[in-house]
This record gives C-alpha cells, sequence and structure tokens, in this order.
C-alpha cells in the first residue's frame, strides 16, 4: 500500500484497486458461476442461499466450499499485502459469498458506522502511524458497476464518524451527497473497512451484476460463526496460504508438557509467503543458569 494508498483509504474507509483479476482470471471465475440458475430456482451449483433480501439478490456460497478458481479469490496474491497491512500478517478469513443481483433488486440500507461504537476488536483505529482495522471487506468486481448502474454505495469517512446516521438515512428516505457511488470495472476490487457505512444502490442494469464478498480479520477476532476451517470440505488442494488464512481466531495457546511453555501460533514470512509457525515465550536462562550448564556440560563430555 502506497503512501497515496494509505492517504485515501484512511480518509475515506475505502479503496478501489485497478485490474486487479487480469482478462483470463476474470472470465475463468465466471465462467465457473455461468448457468447457476439461482432466477429461475435451480440452484445448479449447489450452493447455500446465505442471504436474500428479495427475488432479485442471491448472495451463495460458501465461498470456501466452493470449486476453484471461484475459491482462489479468498487468497489473492495481489491482494494480500493490503490485508496483511492494514489487520497484521496473522490475519484470518472469516467469511466470503457470491453476490448475484438483477434488475429490481432495490436498494440496500445503509448500515454500520464508527458511531455507536459496539465492537472494539472490530473497529478502524490509527496508533502511531500504523492502521488497525479490525475487519476488512474485499469486494472482487466481476461485472462492471458504472455509476448509472448502481451497485456498492458508501458514507466516505463514516468509518471514524463520531455521530450516529439519521434513521432516514438508513433507510434510503432521504439522500443526499453524503452517499456515494462507486463506479468499478470488471477486475477491480474494492476494498473497505466494515466499519464504514455502506450498503448498495438498486441494481439498474440489464445485466447480471456479480461480487465475490471476501471478510477479513486480526488474527485474534471473529466477526462470524462459525470459523470456515479447511475441515469445512472435502477439498484437499489448500494450499499453506489458505490454511494460514482459514484458522479460527487465536491469541496464545498453553501448554504443559513437562516444562511450561506458552506457545502464540503467528505467521513467519517464508520464500512462499506467510506460513504458520510456532513461536515459544521461554525464559531466557540467567548467566548463573548458563554457566552452570556449560559446567555440566564439560563434566559430562569428560566423564
Ligand atoms: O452491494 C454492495 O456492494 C454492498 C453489499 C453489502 O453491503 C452487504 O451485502 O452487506
Amino acid at each position: 500500500m502506497n503512501e497515496e494508498e494509505k492517504y485515501r483509504f484512511d480518509l475515506n474507509g475505502y479503496l478501489v484497486l485497478e485490474d486487479v483479476l487480469g482478462a483470463e482470471e476474470l472470465a475463468a471465475v465466471n465462467s465457473a458461476l455461468d448457468g447457476h440458475g439461482l432466477w429461475e430456482g435451480e440452484n445448479k451449483h449447489d450452493f447455500r442461499l446465505l442471504k436474500q433480501y428479495n427475488p432479485f439478490i442471491a448472495n451463495a456460497g460458501p465461498l470456501h466450499e466452493t470449486e476453484r478458481p471461484v475459491r482462489d479469490l479468498l487468497a489473492h496474491p495481489k491482494v494480500l499485502p493490503y490485508l496483511e497491512e492494514l489487520l497484521g500478517a496473522d490475519l484470518r478469513y472469516d467469511e466470503g459469498q457470491v453476490l448475484f443481483a438483477r434488475k429490481g433488486a432495490g436498494a440496500l440500507v445503509l448500515h454500520n458506522g464508527n458511531t455507536p461504537w459496539e465492537y472494539p476488536p472490530l473497529s478502524y483505529q490509527v496508533r502511531e502511524g500504523q492502521i488497525y482495522a479490525g475487519h476488512l471487506i474485499v469486494a472482487f468486481c466481476l461485472t462492471d458497476a458504472l455509476a448509472d448502474q448502481g451497485g456498492f454505495a458508501v458514507v466516505p469517512g463514516s468509518h471514524k464518524s463520531h455521530f450516529p446516521m439519521p434513521d432516514e438515512y438508513a433507510a434510503w428516505e432521504k439522500t443526499g451527497d453524503f452517499v456515494s457511488r462507486v463506479p468499478v470495472k470488471a477486475g477491480s476490487v474494492v476494498l473497505f473497512a466494515d466499519t464504514a457505512t455502506h450498503g448498495s444502490w438498486p441494481w439498474a442494469a440489464d445485466f447480471e451484476r456479480r461480487v465475490v464478498f471476501c471478510r477479513y480479520t486480526a488474527g485474534m477476532v471473529q466477526h462470524t460463526s462459525p470459523a470456515p476451517v479447511p475441515e469445512d470440505t472435502d477439498f484437499d488442494d489448500w494450499t499453506p496460504v489458505e490454511r494460514r488464512l482459514l484458522r479460527p481466531p487465536f491469541a496464545w495457546h498453553q501448554e504443559n508438557d513437562g516444562g511450561f511453555k506458552e506457545r502464540q501460533r503467528t505467521s513467519v514470512r517464508t520464500e512462499e509467503g506467510w506460513v504458520m509457525s510456532e513461536y515459544a515465550q521461554q525464559i531466557i536462562p540467567s548467566a548463573e543458569a548458563t554457566a552452570r550448564d556449560a559446567a555440566e556440560d564439560i563434566a559430562g563430555e569428560r566423564g
């Protein structure tokens, strides 16, 4: 994340990343989703329908239970560096799904915001020049959503707002320039803090809107239950990076295997990317104990 991106993300609570998905990648993901039959009530991919507000919207998934290449998006190499910077290296994947919408899908209420401040671990904070986002959403746009077509709606700056949004704004009964349209081309990503007040503009285009949403938290935080794990699926092709993302929240493990050990599951950077490792916190031996151990070793070697 360069300084310009950091400035805009902190200012607005969201950032558009263009051309994250190349033409082939985009075509492969879209073709894997084609023919879903959801509008005809046929559900040919056996999705679980997670959130369906009306007959013109289907939130299908969950993403980690879908076939590749759709599932590949949850560990996208162009997006992970942003997530690591904003959530820390031990971030986890918390939830994800595919949104299908067609003409007739109305506006989705504007939800979330910094006030009321309900969930401190999920809140947006900046300390000593470092952003600490508790819960981030990555929206992979599989189709265009241009300004006059509808799609993602956001209230810029609301991830830091100190007053609650008026109810009539949230319900779209009264609107104005406080809520933005975010026009995107297919292949772009909208990265946003879940704390930013957001929702959807009514979908007005003749083609189907498709977005893959992936949600991430810091390692010790969980937003949605149950935590998605590889064991939910029959897939045995999970990469180390995906396994790192698909783990339940954690802070510390304590073990007592003869001597006392406190272990923290952390991630370390290797040539293959971030992988899980075990870090054991230990007592640093005193100079006296080190000298005694050395003397015992020498005596052992002699004896
Ligand atoms: O339509 C969008 O891009 C936002 C959808 C959303 O906020 C949600 O599903 O919670």
